[in-house]
């Protein structure tokens, strides 16, 4: 029986292509930015995995324990058919949700969508095996670029958004990634969405500037990404991590520090990088949310908050779409 099936969406020189891109604009700008989607490839992941068991980063292990202890209300209150998760990564989250489905019933459908096809495969061929889910439906694709290639819902949807990686993305392209939630909700359907919040200076940055020296290994992986797919030649050990949390903006930024002056080379893009000591390559924005401001963006893209369940660390938004303004329901 056929219950894994995969659209894929994009390949590896497709991904290869948009690096190229990204390297070219990023490392060719005055201020010299890349994309965080670049730091996982296997050793990026295998990082981050160990940076979710860090005594400093609370952000995983706060909410798995909002899951367990929110999972079955907010269940009964979506009863989904299906899931559709978005940067699914690891079964881990979509585990924490199955356990509490028991009295709900079985899920018939997963859809997760991310742009790796062999986790996508792993984690699916794993929930089939322990039969949580009926029949696994992955989308591989960018979350930002595909979301329309959703197979139509399969019953009532829970679309779910877990992890903080909403926080990678810059207020414009939140918006426009709601937004696109949004078409993937029918009435009754749900979105489920985790985030990090605002809170001491203190706290924030030791999350992003570990004792142990995790995450700034994690941040040069992204050099060494760069030197592996594009044959580019930086020295990624010489480089410094820098993180700093811009409470006007609400975000933690990760910063490579260049130790010198130097050029590198980035052979298969015929490029050459000049660095000044102490110029610094923007890596990732991590953004902190309030309830307010959690609610304000839902609203803006046509979602209404029903659920709001925190430790005051981390806050598990659960939102339905917005009613129809009156006017437009006359028109429907
Ligand atoms: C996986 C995007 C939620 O922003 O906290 C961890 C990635 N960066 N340490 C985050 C990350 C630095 C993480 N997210």
């Amino acid at each position: 029986m056929m219950r894994y099936h995969a659209d894929v969406h994009v390949d590896d020189a497709f991904l290869r292509a948009a690096l190229a891109d990204d390297v070219r604009r990023g490392l060719g700008a005055p201020e010299k930015w890349l994309p965080p989607k670049y730091f996982y490839d296997g050793a990026g992941s295998a990082l981050f995995e160990r940076i979710t068991r860090l005594p400093e980063y609370y952000l995983t292990r706060a909410e798995q324990a909002l899951l367990d202890a929110h999972a079955p209300a907010i269940l009964d209150d979506a009863r989904p058919r299906e899931i559709v998760e978005l940067g699914a990564g690891s079964p881990a989250k979509l585990r924490r949700l199955l356990a509490a489905l028991n009295g709900v019933g079985p899920l018939a459908r997963y859809v997760p969508v991310d742009v790796d096809a062999a986790t996508l495969a792993a984690a699916g061929r794993a929930l089939l095996a322990e039969g949580g889910v009926g029949e696994v439906h992955a989308v591989v694709g960018d979350f930002e670029r595909h979301l329309d290639r959703v197979p139509p819902p399969a019953g009532r949807r829970l679309v779910a958004f877990l992890g903080s990686t909403l926080g990678n993305l810059d207020p414009a392209r939140r918006h426009t990634l709601l937004r696109d939630v949004r078409r993937l909700l029918g009435p009754g359907d749900r979105f489920l969405l985790g985030v990090d919040l605002v809170k001491s200076p203190c706290a924030l940055h030791a999350a992003y500037d570990d004792a142990a020296g995790v995450t700034a290994e994690f941040n040069r992986n992204i050099l060494r990404v760069i030197n592996r797919r594009l044959g580019a030649e930086f020295d990624a050990d010489a480089f410094g991590h820098y993180a700093r949390w811009d409470a006007e903006e609400a975000r933690v930024e990760m910063h490579l520090v260049a130790p010198v002056d130097h050029t590198v080379r980035v052979r298969d893009l015929d490029m050459t990088v000049e660095f000044e000591t102490g110029e610094t390559i923007w890596t990732e924005s991590s953004y902190k949310f309030t309830r307010a401001s959690v609610e304000a963006m839902l609203g803006a893209a046509g979602l209404r908050l029903l659920r709001w369940d925190t430790d005051d660390a981390f806050g598990l938004a659960l939102a339905s779409p917005a009613r129809l303004a009156v006017a437009q329901r006359r028109a429907a």
